[in-house]
């Protein structure tokens, strides 16, 4: 063989990348607006009631309006992917997955302003659970997570309780809720979010009423808890990859 074709082939070069196998279970629970995903994540919370587990909300994430939005504040789209501040969200939920505490937005739905509260201030945890309208979007939000959830509930249901919450509890005017609805909601569901639904490993239908979905889902976490603690009794566990470069 000729030498001096050899000198100019790369030098091999070896990758040793020690990942520690104690990985948290990470869940994304996603679906139209209140199709019932803080319910599920609420059941699944309550049973897991013997762990350490922390819920983040999309919302907390939300984009503040600038003044001239503030002015215009019923044409602004609440329900399209660009109102979140995303790369945001992925910093938090890298630092959590580092084991560092994180301190999440406090978004004020009346001012649309996140300087009105102070922060929340996030630890790392055994499971977290991260849900929102769209957070199945962004690609790299959904390659953090290991459980993909969309809870499924029909569009009359969720107008039904959309109308409700907003009025009742959100103290908003009716005609305004229908306009939202009709203007954004309704298209954001079909545009965006119902798109997502393909990316789901579980689809809840009925959402929180679904107690059979909510029990198999804690069970299949409690299984992967359960082989962290194999990492809590053997805690020199490591999973050693290695690539060779050529
Ligand atoms: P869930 N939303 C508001 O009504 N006001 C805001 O300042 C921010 C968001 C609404 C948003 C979306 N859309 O449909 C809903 N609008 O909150 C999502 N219009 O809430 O995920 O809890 O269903
Ligand atoms: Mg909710």
């Amino acid at each position: 063989m000729d030498g001096s074709k050899l000198n100019n082939i790369e030098k091999p070069t070896t990758t040793l990348a020690i990942e520690n196998v104690h990985k948290q279970p990470f869940i994304i629970v996603a679906g139209g607006a209140a199709s019932g995903k803080t319910t599920v994540c609420d059941m699944i919370i309550q049973q897991l009631h013997d762990q350490r587990v922390v819920l983040v909300n999309q919302d907390s994430f939300y984009h503040e309006l600038t003044e001239e939005e503030l002015a215009t504040v019923h044409e602004y789209n609440f329900d399209h992917p660009d109102s979140f501040d995303t790369e945001k969200l992925l910093d938090s939920m890298e630092n959590l997955r580092h084991g560092q505490a994180v301190d999440i937005p406090n978004y004020d739905f009346k001012s649309y302003k996140n300087s009105v509260f102070p922060a929340r201030r996030v630890n790392p945890s055994d499971v977290i659970i991260l849900e929102g309208i769209l957070i199945f979007h962004d690609p790299r939000v959904r390659e953090l997570m290991n459980m993909k959830i969309f809870v499924d509930t029909d569009a009359d249901v969720r107008l039904a309780r959309r109308i409700r919450r907003d009025t009742v509890e959100k103290g908003r005017d009716i005609g305004v809720v229908l306009d939202q609805y009709s203007k954004f909601v309704k298209s954001a569901f079909d545009d965006f979010i119902l798109p997502t639904k393909k990316y789901a490993d579980i689809i809840i239908p009925r959402g929180g009423d679904n107690h059979v979905a909510i029990d198999l889902i804690v069970q299949h976490i409690r299984t992967k808890l359960g082989q962290h603690d194999l990492c809590k009794i053997y805690p020199n566990l490591y999973v050693i990859q290695s690539t060779f470069q050529i």
